[in-house]
């Protein structure tokens, strides 16, 4: 369903609206017309129409688990409830590779992808990595591995003295097969200045990804919104990212990640409310035209959300997820992880159709 133009020509939404019904690339000003627009459920059906036309009636998941093996980080940015400053810290901890392994065992789902991620640790060398990953791989030959962030693959390279193409090479060699989209928070400088002044920059940010694309290997993207960033800062970030996926198509999906607010130095007046971030959902779907996938994070975003980012652009519900730990440090209220069953149901009960996936997308049997 879609409004008619009338509708769409009194918010001033017209050539926005013909533009998405005509596949055109829409610009920073449709951007910002569409963030401006005072009616979500309008900006929601236009995401709605490109989504419906790229998946039909098709929501996903993957049957996964999330691993993470350090929460000690250099970097202390603002927004992070996860982060502790060093080994020392109440709280602290650093798992090794039987741990991964044991966590594996102990899922109650076989995951056909691992996400591991954690802090930049200021000494786990490289070998601590490929270790990890050689004793996965060897006991799971045919699951996934989407293990560690554009942050953590630039920590990684410094400390052990390699270029990022050494470092993702090593890693892939051990059993690395693609990055998930973490790290990427907001690309203007300013924002990166004052919520994670230690991390990456931008550029930086985006080159390894653009390195792990050159070398064939896919990744996801994401954007952490609702801090202190403007929504100029947003289209900016969505248009960096749509730029350098037209570079190698290397981006699979895209992840818009809402600020949580509970236990950071972040402190803000104006949370985001349900609508707004549907609305970036929204914006983020037409925005980003070449990257196939838009997720429903429903670690993040609560259920009841992600359901209804199903209408609003989105097409994937991530997954089982089993042991969440950045999320959850920040307030997230979800429960820790989910059975395919339990999101089947979900996804049911909003009016699609549940496909169980790979990390790559490929329909598989649950
Ligand atoms: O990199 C940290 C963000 C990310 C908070 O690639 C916060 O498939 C909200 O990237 N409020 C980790 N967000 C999560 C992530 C992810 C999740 C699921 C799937 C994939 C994928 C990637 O969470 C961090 C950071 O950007 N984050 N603190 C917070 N308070
Ligand atoms: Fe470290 Fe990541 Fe937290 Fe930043 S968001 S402090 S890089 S763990």
């Amino acid at each position: 369903m879609i409004f008619n133009t009338d509708f769409y020509h009194s918010l001033g939404l017209a050539d926005v609206r013909r533009k998405v019904m005509d596949g055109e690339r829409l610009s920073m000003d449709d951007g910002r017309a569409l963030f401006n627009c005072p009616e979500p459920l309008a900006v929601g059906a236009l995401a709605n129409e490109v989504r419906r036309r790229m998946h039909g009636d098709k929501a996903f998941f993957v049957a996964n688990r999330h691993i993470n093996y350090t929460n000690v980080c250099v970097n202390a940015c603002s927004f992070c409830a996860y982060q502790r400053e060093d080994d020392e810290q109440e709280g602290a901890f650093v798992l090794t590779a039987q741990d991964a392994l044991d966590k594996l065992a102990a899922s109650p789902v076989a995951p056909r992808e691992v996400h591991i991620v954690g802090g930049c640790h200021p000494k786990l060398p490289l070998s601590y990595f490929e270790e990890m990953l050689s004793a996965i791989r060897s006991q799971y030959p045919d699951t996934v591995l989407k293990c560690f962030t554009a942050v953590e693959i630039g920590h990684f390279a410094k400390l052990e003295g390699v270029s990022i193409e050494e470092a993702l090479k090593r890693l892939q060699a051990a059993g690395l097969d693609m990055l998930p989209g973490g790290g990427a928070e907001i690309f203007a400088p300013d924002v990166r200045e004052q919520v994670c002044p230690r991390k990456l920059n931008g550029d930086e940010w985006l080159d390894v990804h653009r390195k792990a694309h050159a070398m064939g290997m896919k990744t996801n993207c994401t954007m952490l919104f609702g801090h202190i960033e403007s929504i100029d800062d947003r289209l900016d970030h969505l248009i960096r990212l749509r730029e350098l996926q037209d570079e190698h198509g290397g981006f699979v999906c895209f992840i818009p990640l809402p600020f949580l607010t509970e236990n950071s130095a972040l402190t803000i007046d104006n949370p985001l409310t349900g609508l707004e971030k549907l609305k970036t959902i929204a914006i983020s779907r037409l925005m980003l035209d070449n990257v196939p996938h838009i997720k429903a994070y429903w670690v993040m975003l609560g259920v009841k959300e992600a359901q209804a980012a199903l209408k609003f652009g989105a097409d994937d519900f991530d997954g089982t997820v089993v042991e969440e730990k950045i999320g959850h440090g920040a307030g997230a209220s979800t429960t820790q992880g989910m059975t395919r069953e339990e999101i089947r149901g979900m996804i049911r009960g909003c009016g699609f159709t549940p496909v169980e996936r790979d990390s790559y997308f490929n329909a598989v049997e649950g």
